[in-house]
């Protein structure tokens, strides 16, 4: 389990020589992202300076992490790498595939006999392969990064979007696709194209109610959910240095619900705390030698205008705690406002659940100030009007809270304590009467708040706001309940005021955990046998996609012209349906059920061009591909926006869709559609969107020619015979449109010729 110190020596030793090189090169001084990614350049050191949102970048990531829900897939496509072992250290975290239903003991002994044949199979191909194992139950995979591996300076990728969680140590840490995760994992190099940087100056402290939660909360209503893409969010300032490491965790954590590729803070005091804490002074010593490097140059952060392309200004002192919601992250309320905003918008007020946790909310100092405002309630004699629930972070976290009284605290209020676990924040809820669809309010302190994404109820209306402001909505039951000006009533029928939160940030006698849930690889894996039933349900082994016959793509039907949001949890739904993540044809009839067909408004429910009857989105396609009739899927602006499931883009592939035509898309979906051999292409015309019908068949009129920087001609022919020719733009390089001929990246790795 131990972190790699030697490695992270290696980083540093490089790192000086390569920054001060960059600095030369790009000729003023630099921000902290800069120095990571020059840093980290694939070819060694660097030769020249690259524009910023344009060039495509070759990276040597240092670290890959994985969990189960996407595991399954990027492993199954590593076996067909060929290799031996895993090329840089590599870990594997159990936390999607356990439900939250009576308790953590309970619950977690059913997704182990439940899950028996993933688990085993993630656990074996970890053996063989040289992967550290986290086993169900150790933890929420971004919290046990940034307990064990996360450091100042290092550049690391995950199979799952929170992988920027450990932007609170001070890494680069990006969300990706499993086939981006394989390369890596294979030893190839990682590309990006190089981000735009966005600079968030934090002033003040934060006091009162207001937590770091409340600082991204804002930035997410400032920048929407794709105000970040393809940027690079670094955070500095006295408000920046003021803030505990966990903290600022949770900051980086919802980048990625802006849509940032990710974001950073400068090495600090609460960092070498944290690392400390966490038994790793080697990394502090080793840290504090090249301390200038992990940080922005100070000129950078005395003028960010010079050096950042946009740069946001945050007074933590002057911060109101925020609730934000419903369905959107980025919908933005100061808790002064709530009242009148819920009024006007119809929101029920009464709230049913408070949910604390997540890999965002589920440090020590979360569940430590969340607990003193329950001992207030308790000790006012006040009855919590909504059920709690906490999933704690990691076992080492759960195993000092409970020590430290916090848990206990905790159920003094009848807190259901979940598994240490991804939970409700990813659908793994049974949640009694959910079915019944009621409209009904819950607040949380995780990251996303898609409709359907906690409990599957398209009318639970979900708010995203930090533990502390759970604890006491939840106490209240009322959304428009503000702590900072009124008052509860206790079981005497006095009006009784909480105080501000408290908590320590780190646990005062160190943490604790006696069995963390750790499994090391075996030192020589090449007798391990892997083994995938081919009756299995759950699991199943990849046949490669189709390499491109060379031709033009004809005679294609329109499956879904998608309006509105269309995340990847309405590509790809979760909750019940990851139970098949390892199972390509089974969870492929979850395609797209959650869009909203813009012809008829309805999910799920388009119609089939050859019958003209109406069905759902799986069956529709798979009547299409059976008859050898390719489709398209079109859509609207930051398609794809969410998770990193690269299932969103292999479902499409593997019922036959050709390509998305979207107005824009989020970062990871574009590239894992590249990476599965699709075409992912945008309106050169956005007003074109409007063009398409129903019945539309499209033709590809010059794909045999398809170049970098040049668009692409596709015919519409309508209904009536008439047509509208339609200019699609692209972003693929030399080397993607080589994974779209061969049919997937995959199939070049296999082949050697990556
Ligand atoms: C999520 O928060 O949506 C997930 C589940 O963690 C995903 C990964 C997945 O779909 O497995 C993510 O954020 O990438
Ligand atoms: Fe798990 Fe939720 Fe974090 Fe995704 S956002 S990793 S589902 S806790």
């Amino acid at each position: 389990m131990a972190f790699d110190i030697e490695m992270i020596k290696k980083v540093y030793a490089t790192m000086a020589e390569r920054v001060d090189k960059a600095r030369q090169i790009v000729g003023r001084p630099l921000t902290l992202s800069e120095k990571i990614l020059y840093s980290h350049l694939w070819d060694g050191n660097p030769t020249h300076a690259f524009t910023r949102g344009k060039d495509y970048v070759d990276f040597a990531p240092d670290r890959v992490a994985c969990q189960d829900a996407t595991a399954q897939m990027a492993l199954l496509q590593f076996m067909h790498a060929g290799k031996k072992t895993v090329a840089v250290p590599t870990t594997v975290h159990c936390d999607h595939l356990i439900q939250a239903k009576v308790g953590a003991t309970t619950d977690l002994a059913v997704a182990n006999s439940q899950s028996k044949e993933v688990f085993d199979f993630l656990s074996s191909v970890s053996n063989k392969y040289g992967i550290g194992f986290w086993k169900p139950g150790s933890g929420i995979i971004h919290q046990i990064v940034l307990e064990n591996y996360a450091f100042p300076g290092g550049m690391m990728i995950g199979t799952d979007s929170h992988t920027v969680n450990a932007g609170g140590l001070g890494m680069l840490a990006i969300g990706v696709g499993g086939a981006d995760a394989v390369d890596v994992m294979s030893g190839m190099s990682w590309e990006l194209k190089f981000p735009k940087l966005i600079g968030v100056k934090l002033t003040g402290k934060l006091n009162g109610w207001t937590a770091p939660k409340d600082v991204i909360l804002k930035v997410a209503d400032i920048l929407t959910v794709k105000g970040g893409t393809g940027a690079i969010v670094e955070y500095f300032g006295e408000g920046a240095t003021n803030m505990s490491c966990t903290g600022k965790g949770t900051i980086c954590n919802m980048g990625a619900e802006i849509g940032a590729t990710t974001s950073t803070f400068g090495y600090d005091d609460s960092m070498r705390r944290y690392l400390a804490a966490t038994n790793r002074q080697d990394i502090v010593d080793a840290a504090d030698k090249v301390a200038g490097y992990l940080t922005g140059d100070t000129e950078v952060y005395a003028n960010p205008n010079n050096y950042f392309d946009q740069v946001i200004e945050i007074n933590l002192s002057e911060l109101e705690p925020h609730i934000n919601g419903p369905f959107t992250p980025d919908r933005g309320t100061p808790v002064s406002k709530m009242k009148a905003e819920a009024a006007a918008n119809g929101w029920p007020l009464k709230i049913e659940w408070g949910l604390i946790g997540s890999c965002t909310n589920s440090s020590y100092e979360d569940m430590a100030r969340a607990a003193s405002i329950v001992e207030q309630a308790v000790a006012h004699g006040i009855t919590p009007k909504a059920e709690f629930g906490i999933n704690p972070g990691s076992e080492q976290i759960r195993y000092t809270i409970e020590r430290d009284g916090i848990i206990a605290t905790f159920e003094k209020m009848g807190t259901k304590v979940f598994t240490n676990a991804c939970g409700p924040c990813i659908g793994q809820w049974d949640r009694a009467g959910a079915e019944k669809q009621e409209k009904n309010t819950i607040v949380h302190s995780f990251n996303r708040n898609f409709s359907k994404r906690a409990d599957g109820n398209p009318n639970t209306h979900a708010f995203v706001t930090s533990p502390e402001m759970v604890a006491a909505l939840a106490i209240s039951g009322d959304l428009s309940f503000n702590p900072i000006t009124d008052t509860l009533l206790n079981d005497k029928g006095e009006e009784v005021r909480l105080n501000p939160p408290h908590g320590d940030e780190l646990p005062k006698r160190g943490f604790d955990v006696e069995d963390a849930g750790f499994q090391a690889p075996a030192a020589d894996g090449s007798n391990v046998q892997v083994a995938v039933s081919p009756t299995s349900d759950r699991l199943q082994l990849l046949a490669p996609f189709d390499a491109w016959d060379g031709k033009n793509i004809c005679g294609a039907k329109l499956l879904i012209k998608a309006f509105g949001k269309c995340t990847t949890d309405h590509i790809s739904m979760a909750g019940p349906w990851l139970r098949f993540r390892g199972h390509l044809d089974n969870i492929s009839n979850n395609m797209l059920i959650g869009a909203v067909n813009a012809y008829n408004q309805e999910a799920n429910k388009v119609k089939n061009q050859l019958t003209g009857l109406y069905d759902a989105v799986p069956s529709v396609a798979r009547a299409y591909k059976a008859a050898g009739i390719p489709s398209i899927v079109v859509g609207d602006h930051n398609y794809g926006e969410g998770s990193s499931r690269e299932h969103a883009a292999m479902e499409p592939r593997f019922l036959g869709v050709k390509a998305v035509l979207v107005k824009s898309f989020a970062r990871i979906h574009e590239t894992n559609l590249k990476k599965q051999g699709m075409l992912a292409l945008t309106f050169a015309n956005e007003a074109d969107y409007d063009k398409i019908q129903e019945n539309d068949t499209i033709n590809f009129l010059d794909l045999t020619e398809f170049t970098p920087g040049k668009p692409l001609s596709l015919e519409f022919v309508h209904a009536d015979g008439s047509k509208d020719v339609i200019l699609a733009n692209h972003t693929y390089n030399d080397s993607q449109i080589g994974w779209y001929v061969a049919g997937s990246a995959l199939n070049l790795i296999a082949a050697g010729k990556a």
